[in-house]
């Protein structure tokens, strides 16, 4: 009987406790609402300027220039084939394309990508993933494979972006990439709810009348 009791008490604690579960927040490239712009809104989840195009010399020099929009794609200020389009990118001989991705606000994001190297000759691509100035990943990619990327719990402050840097290896000769998918998900704090002050709902009243029935039950168990 008291193990009984015990029960009761349990479940009527897990009930009340609150939601423990914040919303996370998924930055789709591919979903993005508006992909001629300079900086575009995030469709899903109504926060601007989150992406942007970039280009920069390859090799160790990191820069980060703005790309022009040519009416079908992003070029680096007229450098042929350094070029960003909505689902894809190419470098070129001299420069690095980039895509960037903004922080919103300040907290932990992951990273999942799927990059395809399309080829089919070539010596592949190269892929770069800054946050701010600090590289945190690189990885080759060859033609006809996919790259996929998982990266967890980057910490990130509002202003602070990631720079996604498509490189050409030792030439680029059949350096597009396909975007298959590029996912930055913002992960809500895990925050329990105050306790709630405000008149008592059926469900409470129930839970409330279970604990006494736990309590009664266990005062009876303890005066046999
Ligand atoms: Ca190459």
């Amino acid at each position: 009987m008291r193990c009984i009791a015990g029960i009761f008490f349990a479940l009527a604690l897990a009930l009340c406790a609150g939601n423990l579960y914040g919303d996370n927040i998924e930055f789709d490239y591919l979903r993005r609402s508006d992909w001629g712009d300079g900086e575009q809104p995030d469709g899903g989840a109504g926060y601007s300027n989150v992406w942007n195009y970039k280009y920069s010399p390859r090799g160790d020099s990191y820069n980060l220039w703005n790309m022009q929009w040519t009416g079908s794609r992003w070029r680096g200020n007229g450098k042929l084939y350094c070029d960003i389009w909505f689902d894809g990118a190419h470098t070129n001989d001299l420069y690095d394309s980039i895509i960037v991705f903004n922080a919103p606000v300040s907290g932990t994001y992951d990273i999942d990508a799927r990059f395809y190297a399309n080829g089919p000759y070539g010596d592949g691509v190269k892929y770069r993933i800054h946050h701010n100035y600090t590289q945190i990943y690189h990885e080759n990619n060859f033609p006809g494979q996919t790259k996929v990327i998982d990266i967890d719990s980057i910490e990130m402050n509002a202003g602070d972006f990631l720079a996604f840097r498509f490189n050409m290896r030792e030439n680029s000769s059949y350096d597009t990439t396909t975007i298959q998918s590029l996912t930055i998900t913002y992960i809500e704090p895990v925050v329990p709810e105050e306790p709630p002050v405000a008149v008592p709902e059926p469900v409470t009243l129930a839970l409330v009348g279970l604990s006494l029935a736990g309590v009664i039950l266990r005062s009876c168990a303890i005066r046999r």
